[in-house]
C-alpha cells in the first residue's frame, strides 16, 4: 500500500460522490501517480464500507474487462473485479433513468449463481462448473465516473470497475449439457443489431472469469460464498446508450434481457 487510510477514504468519497451525483471527475492517478493496484482495491473496499454504512447490501460480484474486445476498447491487459449493490438491480424489461447516470454503456454477460463456495488459489474452470447452481443471462450497464471513460487499471478498480446498474433475465439453467463457450448473444439497440458474441469471448470460457475472481479473493483471504451472483464480464464491446434507447439481448438457450433508457 502506498497511501494512508485517510487518503483512501478521501478518494473513496471523491469517487462515490461522483457516482451518486452523476458527475464526471478526473482520474485519481493524475493527482496520485504512485497508486498501486492494491491501493485501487483498498479504495473500492472503502466505497463498499460507505455504502454498507448507509444500509446498502452487496447484491453480487463482477469480473470486468474479461474479453479481448473490452481489453482492446479500454487499452488494458488484465481483468478487474468489482461489486454490485442492491440499488443497481433493475427488473428485466424495466426502465433505467439516465438522469442518475453520466455516460452509460451496456454489455451482454453470462452470470453464474453458485451452490457451493469457491476458494482459491488454484481455482479453475472445472471447480467453477462443479460449484455452479445455474447460469442466467444478464446485461450490465457500466458508467465510469471518469471523463470520457478515460482511465488506467488502478483508477477503474478504485471506481468499483464502473459498476452502475444490471438487469438479470428470467431464464435460469443448470449447466448440464450446455457449452458456455459456444453460447451466442445478439444485442439489438432500437431494433438494430449492434453487437454479437459467443461465451468464449470471455477468457476462452466465462467460468474462467469466475475462477480468476476466486483466485483474486484468495490472495486477500476471502472466498466467493455459496449463493453468490457473479457476472463474468462483457462478451461484446460496450455500447453507448442514451435516453430514448431500448436494448434487447437475445441469448441462445437463455431467453432475452431488455431495458429502456428514459
Ligand atoms: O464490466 C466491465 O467490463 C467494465 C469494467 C470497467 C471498464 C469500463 O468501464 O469499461
Ligand atoms: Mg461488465
Amino acid at each position: 500500500m502506498t497511501i494512508d487510510p485517510k487518503t483512501i477514504d478521501s478518494l473513496a468519497e471523491y469517487l462515490e460522490s461522483a457516482e451518486l451525483e452523476a458527475r464526471e471527475v478526473v482520474k485519481i492517478t493524475d493527482a496520485h501517480p504512485q497508486l498501486t493496484l492494491d491501493d485501487g482495491y483498498a479504495i473500492q473496499a472503502a466505497i463498499r464500507a460507505r455504502k454498507q454504512a448507509r444500509g446498502h447490501q452487496v447484491a453480487g460480484l463482477k469480473a470486468g474487462l474479461t474479453s479481448r474486445a473490452k481489453m482492446k476498447q479500454m487499452g488494458v491487459e488484465v481483468p478487474v473485479f468489482g461489486l454490485l449493490f442492491d440499488y443497481m438491480s433493475i427488473a428485466n424489461g424495466g426502465e433505467i433513468r439516465t438522469g442518475e447516470l453520466i455516460h452509460p454503456k451496456v454489455e451482454a454477460e453470462i452470470a453464474f449463481v453458485l451452490k457451493a463456495p469457491l476458494r482459491g488459489p488454484g481455482c479453475h474452470v472445472g471447480a467453477v462448473l462443479a460449484a455452479t447452481d445455474f447460469v442466467v443471462p444478464a446485461v450490465e450497464i457500466i458508467d465510469s465516473r471518469y471523463e470520457n471513460f478515460r482511465f488506467d487499471l488502478v483508477s477503474v478498480v478504485a471506481d468499483n470497475t464502473s459498476s452502475s446498474r444490471f438487469v438479470v433475465g428470467s431464464v435460469a439453467r443448470g449447466i448440464e449439457g450446455m457449452d458456455l463457450r459456444t453460447l451466442g448473444m445478439v444485442m439489438e439497440k432500437n431494433g438494430e443489431v449492434v453487437a454479437m458474441a459467443a461465451g468464449a469471448a470471455v477468457l476462452g470460457h466465462p467460468a474462467e472469469a469466475i475462477a480468476q475472481l476466486a483466485n483474486h479473493l484468495a490472495a486477500r483471504g476471502e472466498e466467493i460464498p455459496a449463493g453468490s451472483y457473479i457476472m463474468s464480464g462483457g462478451a461484446t464491446e460496450a455500447i453507448p446508450v442514451a435516453a430514448g434507447d431500448s436494448i434487447q439481448v437475445r441469448f441462445q438457450d437463455l431467453g432475452s434481457v431488455s431495458m429502456r433508457f428514459v
